[in-house]
């Protein structure tokens, strides 16, 4: 543990519960070794896609949910900002098809809809003022125009984690630079920032965990549970940090804001 473990504030995407490249171990560590007041889970929780290719649910992953669901019992708010591998979130009917499918998916839901669900969501800083946070998936021109593109990669990607990590993380960012482009996502941040205006913006779906300045615009990405296994922390005092679970299960800071 770094220093104390209580936050007002924590960010998690892209956990990919149901997926088994899922390091739920170390999430779990993180979730029972800190309190927060408000849990933002920014897309990407649970990875529907890969469980309509192959369904997997263990205990492990139940678990993450279980906590979740505590928290929030506890006080805790929480706010589920869905992804694209969560987009049955996203869509009434694709959600009411999928619960048809067994009886698990009903159980996971069930829970689920206790949360407060959205797909961007207005967060306000104490210290840096007003943020956007959505998962990310919406600046990806190919995931929404071509889903077929971006579940290849997926795929890939999921094949491939398993034969080699480093090949698949290389591999992981040579797709995601097939599907996202040179886009200028700087340029979107600054755009998307200045529109709502913004200081920043906080988002996941890359699986690359940083906090960056881009002019006087703030962007941070939470990372993954599939690789970084990191997130991001408010502080009570409006510090934000980024955090990892490192392979000894030690929680590490990783930069500060
Ligand atoms: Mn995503």
């Amino acid at each position: 543990m770094t220093n104390n473990n209580q936050y007002k504030s924590i960010f998690l995407s892209d956990i990919h519960l149901g997926f088994n490249g899922c390091q739920n171990k170390k999430l779990e560590k993180l979730l029972i070794n800190t309190k927060f007041e408000n849990l933002y889970l920014v897309g990407d929780i649970i990875d529907f896609w890969s469980m309509e290719d192959k369904f997997y649910w263990p205990d492990g992953h139940q678990k993450i949910l279980n906590i979740f669901e505590s928290k929030f019992t506890e006080g805790t708010k929480v706010f589920y900002i869905s992804g694209n591998h969560d987009d049955p979130l996203r869509d009434k009917s694709l959600l009411e098809k999928i619960m048809l499918k067994d009886d698990m998916y009903k159980k996971i839901i069930g829970l689920l809809k206790k949360f407060e669900h959205k797909e961007r969501h207005n967060f306000v800083s104490d210290k840096y003022g007003r943020f956007l946070i959505l998962h990310g998936d919406q600046y990806d021109a190919v995931t929404s125009n071509a889903k077929w593109l971006s579940k290849f990669g997926g795929m890939l990607y999921d094949a491939l984690i398993i034969i080699n990590r480093p090949m698949s993380k290389y591999l992981k960012n040579l797709t995601k630079k097939i599907v996202s482009g040179a886009s200028g996502f700087q340029k979107l941040v600054k755009e998307e920032c200045q529109k709502g205006n913004f200081s920043g913006l906080i988002c996941g779906h890359n699986h690359r965990p940083e906090i960056l300045k881009y002019e006087t615009y703030i962007y941070m990405n939470t990372g993954d549970w599939v690789e970084s296994c990191s997130a991001i922390v408010e502080e009570m005092d409006g510090t934000f940090k980024l955090i990892k679970v490192d392979e000894n299960f030690d929680i590490n800071t990783v930069s500060t804001l």
